[in-house]
């Protein structure tokens, strides 16, 4: 697929997919970045992008004019939907990214200052997205966030196809627990059942702790989930055991 971002600091993230995954599907081909930056189509001779908001205030506000253009030329590298990064916008989840990672194209308009004249988002925007209820400086990283949720569901990107298999076994729970060498560290040990060699055994208790994880700490996805009849029962286990055995953290 093919990502235009729309932004006052290019570089900056240009430089962001120069690492991990985005950078992998760029490499591969399976991602392409274009950047379009406000300040080359702004019409003064000092570049200038923004000005005080009617009204009154503090801050500034991004002017319709150079973003319209930067728009115009992104609109040129084909014809996806543009989708501003704002904190207006709806939640970003996995269902959003799993969508945006099918299209062929897409625009991201990331803003800065105050926010953008709200004509230009009534006459250019398709969508607006928001990555959580916390305060961002900028578009940008929250325009990062979306292109390496989506990079990574290119198909081909995730060096492990097990990786995405994986995701989707977990489809809407939290991660069970990982360990590595050494098995004793200050004499806490890796739980038996990981060296045991029993890989049926392994996976029930993964599938166990990733069960009783999300009950515990984010019971709002749980309380999304249809649990089989099987899930059913571990989680009914792993309730039990934290009766005796209550070391995990709660939210
Ligand atoms: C302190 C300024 N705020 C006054 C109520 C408004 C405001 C303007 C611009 C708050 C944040 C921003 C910049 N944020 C984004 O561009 C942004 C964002 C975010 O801040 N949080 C979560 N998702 C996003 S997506 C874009």
């Amino acid at each position: 697929m093919r990502i235009d971002v729309v932004t006052l600091f290019p570089d900056f993230v240009r430089d962001c997919c120069r690492y991990g995954i985005p950078r992998i599907a760029i490499e591969k081909g399976l991602l392409t970045l274009g950047t379009w930056n406000p300040r080359d189509f702004s019409a003064e001779r000092n570049r200038r992008v923004d000005d005080r908001p009617y009204g009154g205030g503090p801050g500034m506000v991004m002017q319709v004019s150079p973003v319209a253009g930067a728009i115009a030329a992104a609109r040129r590298q084909g014809d996806g939907p543009v989708i501003y990064l704002s904190p207006q916008g709806r939640r970003l989840d996995q269902r959003a990214v799993r969508r945006f990672a099918g299209l062929a194209h897409t625009i991201l308009l990331a803003g800065r200052y105050e926010g953008i004249d709200e004509r230009l988002i009534e006459r250019e925007v398709d969508e607006e997205w928001s990555i959580g209820d916390y305060v961002l400086s900028g578009g940008e990283p929250a325009a990062l966030v979306w292109i390496d949720s989506v990079a990574r569901l290119q198909p081909g990107a995730l060096g492990d196809e097990q990786s995405a298999l994986r995701d989707s076994f977990m489809d809407g729970l939290l991660d069970y627990p990982h360990y590595s060498r050494p098995e004793v560290i200050d004499g806490q040990r890796v739980p038996a059942v990981l060296t045991g060699g029993n890989h049926a055994e392994i996976e029930r208790w993964r599938r166990k702790q990733a069960l009783g994880r999300t009950w515990r700490r984010r019971p709002d996805l749980l309380a999304q989930l249809e649990l089989d009849a099987e899930q059913q029962a571990l989680l009914a286990e792993y309730i039990a055991e934290q009766q005796s055995t209550d070391s995990d953290v709660s939210p």
